[in-house]
């Protein structure tokens, strides 16, 4: 099923709802936001300039920086009267990201996470279990309105208490489960832990995961373990947060809700645009939003773009799974690594699970990196010669396969530490504010 007909327009007509919204939001910013107008004149552009969509190349780029220099309302384009909610943005460092809504862009924002949960299969008579965090982060109450808003049952469980959530998944009878994808690992592996017979005790049929980069590995053990149809699901705190795409059971690229988000790839480092199916850093602009328009953001998220019709019927373009961040590529001793490769060669290694984090720390002048991993509770009670030979191996295909010299340190489960119920994939101690 399809959720709302935007998603389905041709693409002459979509291209011509997006021209429209593009030029208003051109408009706002440049008469409300002192920031926009002096960049637009910076750049010596103005939104009557705006004649087509290709012409958005011509409008300057928002930097997260920006809405930092601007804390905490800065950027907002309506008067506190109207701004009906506030968030923030999670984990880095100074002062956090701070967004608002007015009630169109909660409406909005509503309407595009019931698309997600349709994408899912969801309909009112479903039941979502709703493990994202509640709070400042747009996780908890992201989910929470969208699956409201296709009638569904809401359990607003939120994060933590891992036995309690099982029991109450159970009891309830949750068919939806919508969690980060490590904390649905993490709940698997508890309820195995306390004997769960999976098949019988759960009623789950899918789940919409995401806000964390996340492997294929990782995504197959969470569906297979679950027996679930897994969902995923991107956004972003500056943007609206989870709902900007989603998968539907047909491929694993996301399809963006284009009606609302304009989206581009550019190169990072050139700032230049790039071609359909080419991978670098995606960049959007918002359509509708009143409280916080923001005019081409770079998220600092790598992917691609993708036209091809899906089989769904929905014409709106997809990307690909987040493959990593422009600024999350660490490089140690001249070598890039890619967090995502080591949580592949964790991924196809018995004997571990996927809850890992990498840290990068310096040693004289050079570069070296310890990987913990956790072990799986069925690997404890193996012998201390069985556990180096684990370690050996995870080290030989780190080798083999990153190029790189890593120290695995293997360690209990559930011990390796989590920041707002994310986990903390990379603590880089070479920098200065680490
Ligand atoms: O994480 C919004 C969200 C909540 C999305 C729940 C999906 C589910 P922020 O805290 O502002 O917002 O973090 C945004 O998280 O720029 C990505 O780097 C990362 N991220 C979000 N979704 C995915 C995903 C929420 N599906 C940042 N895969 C983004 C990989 C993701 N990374």
């Amino acid at each position: 099923m399809i959720y709302a007909k935007e998603e389905s327009l041709r693409r002459e007509d979509l291209q011509k709802l997006q021209l429209q919204r593009l030029q208003d939001t051109a408009e706002r910013v440049y008469t409300l936001t002192p920031f926009y107008k002096e960049k637009f004149d910076e750049t010596g552009v103005t939104p009557e300039d705006i004649q087509s969509l290709e012409d958005i190349q011509k409008l300057p780029f928002t930097k997260k920086k920006d809405l930092r220099d601007h804390y905490p309302f800065g950027l907002f384009t309506v008067p506190m009267s109207q701004v009906v909610r506030v968030h923030s943005s999670s984990g880095t460092t100074g002062k956090p990201t701070v967004v608002g809504y007015t009630k169109e862009d909660m409406d909005v924002w509503d309407e595009v996470m019931a698309r997600v949960f349709t994408m899912a299969g969801g309909s009112a008579e479903d039941v979502v279990h709703n493990a994202y965090g509640y709070g400042l982060f747009t996780g908890g109450l992201g989910f929470h309105n969208g699956a409201e808003k296709i009638g569904a049952t809401l359990i607003p469980a939120s994060s933590g208490f891992t036995d309690r959530q099982n029991m109450l998944m159970k009891d309830f009878k949750a068919t939806i489960l919508a969690s980060t994808p490590s904390f649905a690992l993490h709940m698997a592996e508890a309820a195995k832990k306390s004997g769960a017979d999976f098949k019988n005790d759960f009623k789950l049929k899918s789940g919409v995961f995401g806000a964390e980069p996340t492997s294929e590995g990782l995504k197959e053990e969470v569906s297979k373990v679950w027996g679930i149809d897994y969902h995923e699901v991107y956004g972003l705190s500056e943007i609206i947060g989870p709902g900007v795409s989603c998968n539907c059971k047909h491929s694993k690229l996301l399809h963006v809700a284009e009606d609302h988000f304009y989206v581009e790839i550019i190169d990072s480092k050139t700032g230049d645009v790039l071609p359909d199916g080419e991978r670098g850093e995606l960049v959007i602009t918002s359509l509708t939003k009143q409280a916080l328009p923001i005019i081409r953001y770079r998220t600092g998220d790598i992917t691609s773009l993708h036209r091809e019709p899906c089989g769904c019927g929905r014409t709106l373009v997809r990307m690909e799974s987040i493959v990593g961040r422009a600024d999350d590529m660490i490089i140690v001793n001249g070598v890039n690594v890619y967090p995502s490769q080591v949580e592949h060669v964790i991924a196809n290694t018995e004997g571990v699970t996927l809850n890992y984090q990498i840290i990068a720390d310096k040693k004289g002048h050079l570069d070296k990196l310890d990987i913990l991993v956790e072990v799986s509770d069925e690997i404890m009670t193996d012998s201390i010669a069985d556990m180096e030979r684990l370690k050996k191996e995870i080290q030989r295909e780190l080798a083999n396969n990153l190029y790189i010299n890593a120290s695995v340190k293997l360690v209990e489960p559930r011990t390796i530490e989590r920041s707002m119920g994310k986990a903390v994939r990379v603590v880089d101690k070479r920098r200065d504010d680490a």
